[in-house]
């Protein structure tokens, strides 16, 4: 059960919660005792919110099934997720990147005899983005270092995000089209948008106004 008066707040462990921590420590919204990495379920110093420190591929299932009543998660996961069983009520501006197409330089994707091999962790946003342009090709799933497929000849290409670009160049490999852009979002609940309507608009509101100071900042 997520905490039935007050209200739950699902992190992306990881870059997510790293660059969240200026907003979370404004809103007071860090573990009450410190963080323990053996600890999965934290209160915060703000009354009656409980922090769950997951995985960020874990965010959306736990936000879209109420065991969490609010999340903070990559744009990127929430798409390959599907976000349909989620609001998305904010933007928050934080751990931008990009979801892109990458391979070795002269290559014609378009040009090979064969569907061409896409090699990625996000899978449904790779088909989606082929498909739209009426690409058929092979997907192969893999869980980290997109990079190395190319190199190796697993894949023609990968579909992964891109920060810098450092860690592209740094293997020999080259930006064929961007996908679409990624920062972290608040999510939330849709039952608890009705059931905690009060604490919920409190939490939404409270995070805006800071997106809005940083924005403004910046
Ligand atoms: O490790 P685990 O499987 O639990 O999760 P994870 O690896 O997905 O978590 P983590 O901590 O890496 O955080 C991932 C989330 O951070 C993503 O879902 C994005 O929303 C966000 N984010 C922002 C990024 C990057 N920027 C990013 N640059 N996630 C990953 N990268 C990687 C990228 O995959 C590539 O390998 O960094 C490398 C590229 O960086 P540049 O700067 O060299 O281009
Ligand atoms: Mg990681």
């Amino acid at each position: 059960m997520s905490n039935p008066s007050g209200i739950t707040l699902a992190l992306s462990k990881g870059r997510i919660l790293e660059e969240s921590q200026p907003l979370l420590d404004q809103l007071d919204l860090r573990p009450r005792d410190g963080l323990d990495d053996r600890l999965l379920r934290l209160p915060a110093r703000a009354d009656g919110v409980d922090l769950l420190v997951i995985r960020a591929a874990d965010v959306p299932p736990y936000v879209e099934h109420g065991a969490a009543d609010i999340g903070i998660v990559g744009k990127d996961v929430l798409m390959e997720h599907g976000g349909n069983g989620l609001f998305e009520p904010l933007d928050l501006q934080i751990a931008a990147c990009r979801l892109v197409v990458a391979g070795l330089p002269g290559q014609d994707l378009d040009a090979l005899r064969r569907r061409p091999r896409i090699a990625t962790k996000y899978p449904a946003i790779a088909r989606q983005h082929f498909g739209r342009s009426g690409r058929q090709v092979e997907i192969i799933k893999l869980y980290g270092s997109m990079e190395l497929a190319p190199l190796v000849g697993l894949a023609d290409a990968i579909v992964d995000l891109v920060a810098t670009g450092s860690t592209l160049r740094a293997n020999g490999l080259v930006e064929y089209e961007t996908i679409v852009p990624v920062t972290s979002r608040l999510v939330v609940n849709k039952a608890a948008m009705k059931t905690k309507h009060a604490a919920v608009t409190h939490w939404i509101a409270r995070f805006r106004e800071l997106v809005a100071e940083a924005g403004a900042a910046a």
